[in-house]
């Protein structure tokens, strides 16, 4: 009964939710923003979200970051998702309630070309290397694929301008098969 009413409530949109996550670095941001104009779907960036919102249930000091308060997320962006036409981007993917997403894209980028784009960022050296292993472990390709079905996960290579174009080609020539089976 429970999995009849989520598909039925998914068809229901009119336009897809995409999810772009992958370790910090590997190119969320600048593929999700620049496939959101492309496309015409609104962009949430959920790191920019918390820091609007405050929505932090303390330090990690470990990771040297923000603790986030994955509820007040999914509180605040509730009614935005379900309307549908959003291209979220996370480097996490496993809180989001499962039948917010139609696909769910992966970033992945090779070891030293991470390294130096997080360096460039100004990263300190332990930042660099817990990111880095991250990656190595493909930990949040893991993630995701444990979190949502089989079909919906796809990994991209984001190491290179040219992968990035395919990655737009690839996630538009996607939309336009969702809008036209629906
Ligand atoms: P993220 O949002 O995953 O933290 P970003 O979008 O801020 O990553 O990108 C990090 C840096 O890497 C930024 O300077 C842009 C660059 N970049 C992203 N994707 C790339 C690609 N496919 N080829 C070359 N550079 C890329």
């Amino acid at each position: 009964m429970f999995c009849a009413g989520s598909t039925f409530k998914m068809n229901q949109r009119k336009l897809p939710n995409v999810l772009i996550t992958g370790t910090p670095g590997t190119g969320k941001s600048t593929l999700a923003e620049e496939l959101a104009s492309c496309v015409n779907m609104k962009y949430i960036n959920i790191g920019e979200i918390a820091k609007e919102n405050e929505l932090y249930t303390g330090y990690d000091e470990e990771l040297e970051c923000q603790i986030l308060d994955e509820d007040g997320v999914i509180d605040i962006l509730e009614d935005t998702l379900s309307e549908g036409g959003n291209i979220v981007d996370y480097h996490s993917s496993d809180f989001f309630p499962e039948r917010w997403f139609d696909i769910v894209f992966v970033l992945r980028t090779d070891n030293t070309i991470l390294y130096n784009r997080l360096e460039k960022r100004g990263y300190n050296a332990k930042k660099i290397q817990n990111n880095v292993q991250c990656e190595i472990f493909q930990s949040i390709l893991d993630e995701t694929k444990a979190a949502y079905k089989d079909g919906i996960v796809h990994e991209l290579p984001s190491n290179t301008p040219d992968d990035m174009q395919n990655n737009l080609d690839q996630i538009t020539d996607w939309l336009q098969q969702w809008a036209a089976n629906t």
